[in-house]
């Protein structure tokens, strides 16, 4: 509990200091001051882990049979929906306001977390930090970290000779997936349990997994990119870049506005809470001990989903065809009844709804702000505004839809699309790069604590009808 009252006190203090002006220098004062071993993440770490891990002890012992809820019949034929069941430190999911990293809301961390340029979008080196120790790291530590993640990034060469084995045109996630699945011979947590690691010591290896994995993917990413649409022309990381915008140029995008939306995507999209179908299955197959790629290389399979993840490449093709059926100047009006059409063609307007949030995604209203500051004359900025007021009460009318608000991934699209990424089936991907440092910090403290197995109880039609009318 200490851990986390500092944390929200320095994470107020900071903030009201950031909102104003005459305070924003004394801001530094709150921030760790700085000494050699400050700059190393997996020391911060692990001076925080014996804390915590007593701090669980503690919960098991002193509250373990404290009950959260009732479970419903609804609630097992219903995907689970607000059935508490996962320890997932990193982030919080509220149903109104949206996601909080470590306790930070988005436009927190857009405000606290360091920049690569004054006044710019956050780090996400700064986000994984945040999500490891719970503390906002300053530019310093978000530097070592940046370079510590470029001296990981190495790609062995089979990596990329495993990728060409697919045909070129392969799914992007299949592609990107199978790149992280080759990457796992090199895992350094396989390799401990083979030799007999004690189980206290799991976390170690597994961060090193970790970080190896999230200072990877990019470099995966960004050759399955240049493989399947700029003729294989690969371009190598820059050595002084940061994460964000090492990403952004190894893609092929130079400019100082695509790196900056790089690390305010990576940032937003990093992670979500435990209970989505990434999270979860990262989380679920670590229980069973496989290591982070494996476990990472699980979840991406399910982020591949229309449902979830690849719902960013459905929502821009779908924006596409309403152009080609309707042009680009639509009325509202058209576009209600292309949306109805949608819907009466028993399809999901993409982009909308979620099986958590029930308000508008602070998701996506960074990346609309992001849009009104760089490019509100855009027409697919345009056509996706108007998508936020003619949707909405479409799904209202059609009287079944839990949130008729729109979700990270109606907006994500048109901003890649507006700075030259346009190959809307490669999106997804994007979004995975994202996910790894998420999944992978949740998987860091899963082995710290010593989280076990997960083995939830299922049950038969007949079970729940013997038991309903008992
Ligand atoms: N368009 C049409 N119908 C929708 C809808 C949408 N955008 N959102 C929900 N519904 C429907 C559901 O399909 C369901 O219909 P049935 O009862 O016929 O099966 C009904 O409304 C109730 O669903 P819900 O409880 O409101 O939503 P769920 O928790 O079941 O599902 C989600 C959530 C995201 C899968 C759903 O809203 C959806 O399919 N949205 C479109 C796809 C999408 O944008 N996914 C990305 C989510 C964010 C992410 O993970 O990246």
């Amino acid at each position: 509990m200490v851990f986390f009252r500092g944390i929200s006190l320095i994470s107020k203090l900071r903030s009201h200091a950031a909102q104003q002006p005459g305070l924003r220098n004394s801001v530094r004062w709150l921030q760790v001051q700085t000494s050699s071993s400050d700059l190393d993440l997996r020391s911060q770490l692990s001076e925080l882990i014996p804390e915590q891990q007593e701090r669980l002890k503690k919960l098991k012992s002193q509250h373990g049979k404290v009950q959260l809820g009732n479970i419903t019949v609804d609630m097992v034929l219903g995907g689970m929906r607000g059935m508490i069941g996962l320890l997932w430190e990193t982030s919080l999911l509220d149903a109104d306001e949206g996601i909080r990293f470590r306790g930070l809301s988005i436009p927190e961390c857009q405000k606290l977390l360091p920049a690569a340029k004054s006044g710019g979008e956050p780090m996400p080196e700064g986000l994984l930090w945040l999500l490891l120790t719970g503390k906002v790291p300053t530019k310093e530590q978000v530097d070592s970290l940046s370079k510590d993640l470029r001296s990981r990034a190495t790609i062995p060469d089979y990596v990329y000779k495993t990728i060409e084995g697919l045909p070129v045109d392969a799914h992007p996630m299949t592609q990107f997936t199978t790149g992280v699945m080759a990457l796992q011979v090199q895992s350094e947590f396989q390799k401990a349990y083979e030799k007999g690691i004690h189980k206290s010591k799991y976390w170690e290896p597994a961060y090193e997994d970790s970080l190896n994995l999230i200072a990877q993917v990019p470099v995966v990413a960004a050759y399955v990119y240049r493989r399947m649409y700029k003729k294989g022309q690969v371009i190598p990381m820059h050595d002084s870049l940061d994460y964000g915008g090492n990403f952004a140029h190894m893609l092929g995008f130079d400019s100082a506005e695509m790196q900056e939306l790089m690390r305010l995507y990576v940032t937003i999209h990093s992670d979500h809470e435990g209970g989505n179908v990434s999270a979860h299955t990262g989380h679920l197959v670590g229980s069973a001990l496989s290591d982070p790629y494996l476990s990472f290389a699980a979840a991406l399979n399910g982020l591949a989903g229309p449902l979830h993840g690849l719902a960013n490449q459905e929502v821009l093709l779908w924006i596409k065809s309403v152009i080609e059926e309707c042009g680009e100047n639509i009325t509202k009006e058209q576009l209600k009844d292309y949306v109805w059409k949608t819907l009466n063609s028993g399809k999901v307007v993409p982009g909308f709804g979620h099986g958590v949030l029930r308000k508008t995604d602070p998701r996506y209203m960074c990346q609309r702000e992001f849009a009104m500051k760089h490019l509100p004359d855009d027409p697919l900025f345009q056509l996706v505004a108007k998508l936020y007021e003619v949707v909405p009460p479409v799904l209202t009318e059609l009287g079944k839809v839990k949130n008729p608000w729109p979700n990270v991934d109606a907006h994500s699209g048109v901003l890649l699309h507006y700075y030259g990424l346009t190959e809307a089936r490669y999106y997804t991907v994007l979004f995975g790069v994202s996910r790894a440092i998420g999944i992978c910090s949740q998987l860091i403290w899963d082995r710290a604590l010593g989280l076990p197995l997960e083995r939830p109880k299922s049950v038969t039609m007949e079970w729940l009808e013997k038991k309903a009318s008992a």
